[in-house]
């Protein structure tokens, strides 16, 4: 009984290996103060139903997701999402004025033509690991979407 149930399970992998996340598009724009926040943006794609749960980089302590919402007299503010779930098959993209990471306590000045490494990690499709290249600080979109 016990090798028909592990049987099932080893059956089973496959289909939760599949889960899977791509981040495609990772970039960031250069910081004239180390004292400021950074910004990144990305795009998201999950073949699953799943959840953004945490973002870890060596280049900033902390990193928050916030969106950017304009009220009805046309100011911006930044708000903090807690939770970043991904429909299936529906890319969720960062850009500025929009969703963005926001990079806090930053570990040194983001420099134009540099990368750092951004960890995700989601519910399903466990931890992805990106390089962010850092763009210039009038960069507007990624690479090659200029
Ligand atoms: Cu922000």
């Amino acid at each position: 009984m016990k090798i028909i149930a592990l049987a099932a399970v080893c059956a089973a992998l496959p289909t939760l290996a599949a889960a899977d996340v791509s981040v495609t598009d990772p970039w960031a724009r250069a910081s004239i103060l180390a004292s400021r926040p950074g910004a990144a943006y990305l795009t998201l794609e999950s073949d699953i139903a799943d959840r953004l749960t945490a973002l870890e980089t060596p280049a900033a302590g902390h990193v928050m997701l916030h969106d950017t919402v304009t009220d009805a007299s046309g100011v911006s503010r930044m708000h903090h999402i807690d939770v970043l779930d991904l429909a299936p098959g529906t890319p969720v993209t960062f850009a500025p004025g929009g969703m963005h990471l926001m990079l806090m306590g930053l570990t040194g000045k983001l420099e134009e033509g540099r990368t750092f490494p951004l960890t995700l990690s989601f519910e399903h499709a466990g931890e992805i690991m990106v390089e962010v290249p850092v763009l210039s600080v009038t960069a507007t979109g990624p690479k090659g979407a200029e």
